[in-house]
């Protein structure tokens, strides 16, 4: 039997093919080739779009080769596979309606990406040998507008992003692939799609994410490295993580070897052949194959680089010289040899604690940066301001629809050290979707920190995880309603990539005693794990009732949140905790506040809480508060009555 794809990578390097474009050009083709026409073994669909052009002369258009020239592009497939390559991808880099719309054939990615796959199925079974069993990838690439700039949206990308996996899927593609990627939340967006495909086709395959780093050090749109692997490594079905295009090895080298050191899942790496240089107004590429050769090497055995092939620039000859130095060599550096015996047959899910344990990137992340849940001196500061019930500045900008002055406001945050932003965008009579999604496209592009996002409706949830790219967390889950919410959500957190929220609330209330506190976090618990969130990726929430009140019912109420988080810590260690700090205070005066808010976070930290939703810049440190007027907040917070109210 022929080893599948995950097997056979699991034996040794596997090598990829190198450019494409350019050997299509040496080919040299005629005009004819750009040319569609209703040949009669074409599919209807095509030979309908062939009479509306009229022989249109679709310049530049690789993909319609796959109708015109079948021929020469399984012989280039051919010709990678001679010179060593265990894999080729198929022809189908612009196959989404946004690419193909550009040369009027939009209706045309399904059809495109099967006959891509099929013709690279073909030169594969042509050239295979039980020695050498051959493989074929179902490549996507970005396509010409980005998301995360508001130049497409993602119910576009991934309904294109879907057709085109199905196609390739269909046509016998042996796992996906998402390349040349410069935007995260397309990223996402093709990951969701491909898993959307996979459903609709019955074909499990397995996901490989390549994404672009440009000279900057950033991917295009400004993402680091760590943002980009945390948000990837949400995804279970993605089994290998790299790069390609823009630069040779030598600028990626930093990267390969980040992801070397952290990354869970195997490394697949296709440099150009060197930065272009302009000559006669033409880009060249001057990276010798012995150079891209001896850099694989390098990667290879230094950071566990297991898939290896070239971009732009590099060809047959180059790949020949990859393979005869790094082909079928046995994994032994990085990261992710060390963990492969925790994720047997390349299954990423976390069911275990070890597995968990493996991942390096424990946090949040956003389009830009990633965000560690444990923070060097501090606990996880959440800005609690973006809040339409928690803050009246906010609420005004929000019926104003000022959107620039609620970016500002979160940029505040940003620069008062939140680590995170929580974003609630709740206000009785307005629309919580379009107030969530408007504000979060503008979060996702101007604010750095990851995103909280704070909403009791499961549309306003999945909304937002359209919007922001990165791993942001969901505020929150409960059990108030009984499970199918908390369910509908969790799956949220599986399809998109997400943290979350659960606060100890069931059909019964808010729970008041530590014990019951604590039912109520482990029954949240049970269902996330279901779900395959990681412990690290559940804060739990024990909530506080405010001391404001003087309400007898509730003098304790501080003492048993106390006493719950110590107790999950102890049970549960993995397990992140959270408060809303400033409910404790409410009805007190503002000066009150500042001083209960930061006792409580105080005793709370020493319990074992992990994070907090605060006005950060209002909080003080022990030693910036009275002696006496920190015994006076203890004492609320312990319920120690010394003292009698005159009257
Ligand atoms: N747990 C979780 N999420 C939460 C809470 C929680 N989200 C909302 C809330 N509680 C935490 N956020 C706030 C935000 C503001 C205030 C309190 C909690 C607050 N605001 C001032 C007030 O209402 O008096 C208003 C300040 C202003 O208008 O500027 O106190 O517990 N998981």
């Amino acid at each position: 039997m022929k080893p599948t794809f995950l097997e056979q990578l699991a034996k040794g390097v596997m090598i990829f093919d190198g450019a494409t474009g350019t050997e299509y050009q040496n080919a040299g083709l005629s005009d004819d080739a750009f040319i569609l026409k209703a040949e009669s073994h074409l599919p209807d669909s095509v030979r309908a779009a062939a009479d509306r052009l009229g022989g249109e002369f679709l310049e530049g258009c690789n993909e319609i080769l796959n109708f015109t020239r079948p021929d020469l592009v399984e012989e280039i497939h051919v010709r990678y596979f001679e010179a060593g390559s265990d894999i080729v991808e198929s022809n189908s880099f612009g196959s989404t309606s946004i690419v193909l719309a550009e040369y009027g054939i939009s209706e045309l990615v399904y059809e495109t990406s099967f006959a891509a796959a099929q013709i690279a199925r073909s030169a594969a079974n042509r050239c295979e040998t039980p020695d050498s069993p051959k493989y074929v990838a179902g490549a996507v690439g970005p396509g010409t507008k980005l998301i995360s700039l508001g130049q497409t949206d993602w119910a576009t990308l991934l309904e294109t992003y879907a057709d085109s996996f199905r196609g390739v899927l269909d046509g016998g593609a042996d796992f996906l692939l998402l390349e040349t990627l410069q935007d995260l939340l397309m990223v996402k967006a093709g990951i969701v799609a491909a898993k959307d495909a996979m459903a609709a086709t019955g074909r499990k395959v397995p996901i490989v994410v390549q994404v672009t780093m440009e000279q900057t050090g950033t991917m295009l749109v400004g993402s680091d490295i760590s943002a980009a692997l945390n948000m990837i490594e949400c995804f279970p079905e993605v089994v290998a993580i790299g790069m390609n295009c823009a630069t040779g090895p030598a600028e990626m080298a930093p990267f390969v070897k980040f992801l070397g050191e952290n990354s869970t899942r195997p490394i697949s790496i296709q440099p150009n052949a060197g930065l272009p240089m302009m000559e006669g107004g033409q880009a060249v590429y001057k990276l010798t194959p012995g150079e891209l050769a001896d850099a694989h090497e390098k990667f290879v055995s230094e950071s566990g680089v297991a898939i290896c092939g070239g971009c732009c620039g590099t060809t047959p000859e180059h790949i020949r010289q990859v393979a005869e130095r790094v082909k079928g060599r046995s994994h032994s550096a990085g990261h992710w040899v060390a963990c492969r015996t925790v994720f047997p047959g390349f299954d990423f899910s976390y069911r275990t604690d070890e597995q968990a344990d493996a991942v390096k990137l424990q946090g949040a992340s956003s389009l830009y940066d990633f965000v560690p849940w444990v923070q060097d001196n501090s606990y996880l500061i959440v800005g609690e301001r973006t809040n339409a019930n928690g803050s009246k500045a906010f609420r005004d900008m929000l019926a104003a629809e000022n959107w620039e002055g609620m970016t500002e406001l979160a940029r505040e945050l940003e620069g008062e050290g939140s680590h995170l932003i929580d974003v609630c965008t709740a206000y009785v009579g307005r629309d919580e979707v379009r107030d969530m999604t408007t504000l979060l496209k503008a979060y996702n592009q101007h604010i750095t920190v990851p995103i909280m996002i704070d909403s009791t409706e499961v549309e306003v949830i999945e909304a937002a995880l359209q919007c922001v790219a990165g791993k942001p967390v969901i505020n929150s889950i409960n059990f108030e309603d009984g499970e199918g919410r908390t369910e509908a959500v969790l799956s949220l957190c599986q399809r998109y990539g997400a943290a979350v929220v659960g606060l100890t609330i069931d059909e019964d209330g808010m729970a008041k005693s530590a014990e019951k506190k604590v039912q109520i976090a482990e029954r949240i618990l049970d269902r996330t794990r279901a779900y395959g969130l990681p412990d690290s990726d559940v804060f739990i929430d024990c909530l506080t009732f405010t001391l404001g009140s003087g309400d007898e019912e509730f003098r304790e109420s501080a003492m048993a949140t106390i006493d719950a988080i110590k107790e999950l810590h102890l049970r549960h260690p993995r397990v992140n905790s959270i408060l809303g700090v400033s409910n404790v205070s409410f009805g007190l005066k503002a000066s009150a506040r500042v001083i209960l808010n930061s006792v409580f976070l105080h005793y709370a930290r020493e319990a074992g809480l992990t994070s907090a939703i605060v006005h950060s810049s209002k909080i003080l440190p022990e030693n910036r508060i009275d002696s006496d007027v920190w015994q006076i907040g203890s004492d609320l917070v312990f319920d120690r009555r010394k003292y009698t109210v005159a009257n």
